[in-house]
């Protein structure tokens, strides 16, 4: 979004320029009803109603907040490491980030989807995309931690990802930019011959969850953007925005917005899943990482993938339909009856709305108006629904609320704006503080939204907060949607660069969380099943220490025998068999030597001491009363010293 928020600035300065002058005369005060205080108020020890799970752009990882008091309760590493709990520094989690290049420790991560059983929420995953190196990861939301990474080979910006169909069936990954298949190495003017964009369809196994690309549609070199399922009668298809259809690989910003329209990208995925199986597909050589957490082993370990399959349209007729969309697409919403497909054209002063039923009768008459590399065109006429006209200016995203109207962002003249879609007539409008991006509505993609709150995630925070330097919090704001007019209630910090955003009843995960893991089933091969197991084994130069982590003791606590340019793996056992008492370890001046270790678990660290010297390691979780004491030394020696192992 940051880029297309450059490219809308230069194209619409002076709309820009206007909007943000207009915001800032505009007031809190004036917007916040008397008793929004009370209605966002979630007294001590009492929960809040709703998880929201909010993408955290830059920073690469999750965050959890309750609503309706916009607490942040929870970061939930994925892409990026996190020192607060060791995740990618240890043994055990490291392998979740790696790919093809290496380990890639962060990320720019986008969207958020729930899983989905009957186009409902049912609170089993949490599935997050990576936009700067593609790959999608799946939460377990019983844990609140990633079990799963998988790349996509052939892609460059999995922007469009990871929406789900109404069983979760697929997770699906779109590519923002389009790059030549198999990593080939072709000048970049050969854009249009050589570039593609795919849609990956990733079948999630419907027990464990386990993630594995079925196929790939390959498409002519443009950009994927963003995407929805079908629901219901629309139950098959799945709906892509998609922009610069100029083909331009240069000066995005003037040469993608050439065209009055781009599309959006209609696939019939059963159908897709159809040509799959009958062999209509090729399978391509290509590398990409899995990466999954085995529960048992309480460790994660990459196999690296050797092909795919690919679908090309030419071979697969009935399959993609192409649909015009005025104005640089953005989002492609579609409506909890499946009837609705919403596009939004981010420099369109209008929010085209196309009908499932009448883009099923096009595709009958072949109302079409030629095609795009052989997909059919479908008449913009044909196919659409109506025009929200004079909705504001930028929409983006869309969201509803089950009750017969659409929500939907106004980046450019900063506000939320409501209204039906029965006949498109605009109901209200609440502004945003300011440059909404996208909007969340709990359950507000799916079948049944819950229709009480709507959270605007904002891409521009200026004085909302007490200032803090050149760099600012970014911003979020709950609003009250349960009467005719969008009521403000609640400004909220976010962190990172909150893109998209997922609510979930509390009611339906809350009951249902691991409160520590049971010691009789820890498998890690290095555990130590108490203090007394305890051991310091040398290898060569690799020393393992097998350590417990109980209150208030590390054992064993003083170790010698160990030289400069040993490895040096620290086993970390927590005893503890009883809620919320993680203990922590570290080592006084050692790079990534960090760790939080959950009651029942066992987590690795690899020192690799370069100085000779005395190092002091603790427990970085103050937990009991004697938790300073909770501490040991580790005695460094010259390479070479006559120094035997003692622990
Ligand atoms: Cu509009 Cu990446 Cu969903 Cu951001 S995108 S706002
Ligand atoms: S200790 S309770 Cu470092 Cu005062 Cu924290
Ligand atoms: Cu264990 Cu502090």
């Amino acid at each position: 979004m940051h880029i297309m928020k450059r490219a809308l600035i230069t194209l619409c300065a002076v709309a820009a320029v206007a909007s943000l002058q207009s915001c800032k005369m505009k007031t809190a005060d004036s917007v916040v009803s008397g008793d929004a205080a009370s209605r966002v108020y979630v007294a001590p020890g009492k929960y809040d109603e709703f998880y929201n799970f909010v993408s955290g752009g830059f920073s690469g990882n999750v965050t959890v907040y309750g609503l309706p008091s916009g607490r942040l309760i929870k970061t939930i590493p994925v892409f990026s490491v996190f020192p607060e709990n060791g995740y990618g520094y240890s043994e055990e989690t490291k392998a979740m980030l790696n790919t093809t290049n290496g380990k890639v420790d962060w990320d720019d991560q986008h969207h958020l989807e729930l899983s989905q059983t009957n186009g409902k929420q049912d609170g089993r995953w949490l599935f997050a995309n990576a936009n700067n190196t593609p790959r999608v990861a799946r939460i377990d939301l019983t844990n609140f931690r990633t079990q799963e990474i998988l790349q996509i080979p052939n892609s460059a910006g999995n922007h469009s990802s990871p929406f789900t169909t109404e069983n979760t069936e697929y997770v699906v990954a779109g590519t923002r930019f389009s790059v030549p298949l198999g990593d080939a190495d072709v000048p970049i003017s050969s854009f249009k011959k050589n570039f593609k964009s795919t849609a990956s369809f990733i079948s999630v196994d419907k027990n464990s969850g386990h993630m594995k690309i079925a196929f790939q549609i390959v498409l002519p070199g443009m950009n994927l953007d963003l995407s929805h399922a079908g629901k219901g009668p629309s139950h098959d298809w799945f709906f892509f925005s998609c922009y610069n259809t100029e083909q331009a690989y240069t000066m995005l910003e003037v040469n993608a917005s050439q065209k009055d329209k781009d599309f959006i990208v209609a696939v019939n995925w059963k159908k897709a899943e159809e040509y799959a199986k009958s062999g209509k597909g090729h399978i391509v050589p290509a590398s990409y990482a899995h990466n999954t957490f085995d529960e048992n082993t309480q460790k994660a370990s990459t196999v690296m993938e050797k092909d795919v399959l690919t679908l090309d349209p030419k071979d697969c007729p009935d399959m993609i339909y192409m649909i015009p969309c005025p104005k640089s697409p953005h989002g492609a919403d579609v409506d909890p009856t499946g009837e609705y497909i919403v596009g939004s054209g981010k420099l369109a002063a209008l929010i085209p709305v196309f009908s499932f039923d009448k883009i099923q009768t096009a595709i009958k008459n072949k109302s079409f108006e030629g095609d795009f590399y052989g997909i059919p065109v479908i008449k913009y006429e044909a196919a659409l629904h109506g025009e929200v006209k004079k909705p504001g200016l930028g929409p983006l995203h869309t969201e509803f609320d089950g009750k017969g109207n659409a929500y939907t962002s106004m980046f450019l003249s900063s506000e939320v704006v409501k209204w039906r879609l029965s006949d498109l007539q605009v109901l209200d409008r609440a502004p945003t503080y300011y440059s909404v991006g996208h909007i969340m509505i709990p359950g507000g993609d799916t079948r049944e939204p819950s229709g009480k709150y709507l959270v605007a995630y904002d891409k521009i925070t200026k004085d909302r907060y007490l200032p803090t330097g050149p760099e600012l919090c970014q911003s979020a704001q709950l609003y009250d949607i349960t009467g005719d007019k969008m009521q403000l209630l609640l400004d909220f910090p976010t962190t990172g660069e909150p893109h998209y955003g997922q609510g979930l009843p509390a009611s339906m995960i809350k009951d249902k969380q691991v409160k520590y893991f049971d010691i009789n089933k820890n498998h890690n091969e290095f555990v130590s099943m108490g203090e007394k197991k305890t051991k310091v084994v040398r290898t060569g130069n690799r020393v393992d220490v097998y350590m417990t982590a109980i209150r208030s003791h590390l054992t064993p606590d003083n170790i010698e025998g160990v030289f400069v340019g040993d490895e040096v793996y620290f086993h970390v056992t927590n005893l503890e068999q009883d809620w919320d008492i993680p203990h922590g370890f570290a080592i006084k001046n050692s790079p990534s030597v960090d760790l939080l270790i959950m009651p029942g678990e066992t987590q690795s660290i690899k020192f690799s001491p370069v100085k000779q010297g005395i190092y002091p390691f603790y427990c970085t979780d103050f937990c009991s009363a004697l938790h300073q004491e909770m501490s040991g030394y580790l005695r460094v020696s010259p390479k070479g010293a006559n120094v035997p192992l003692k622990f």
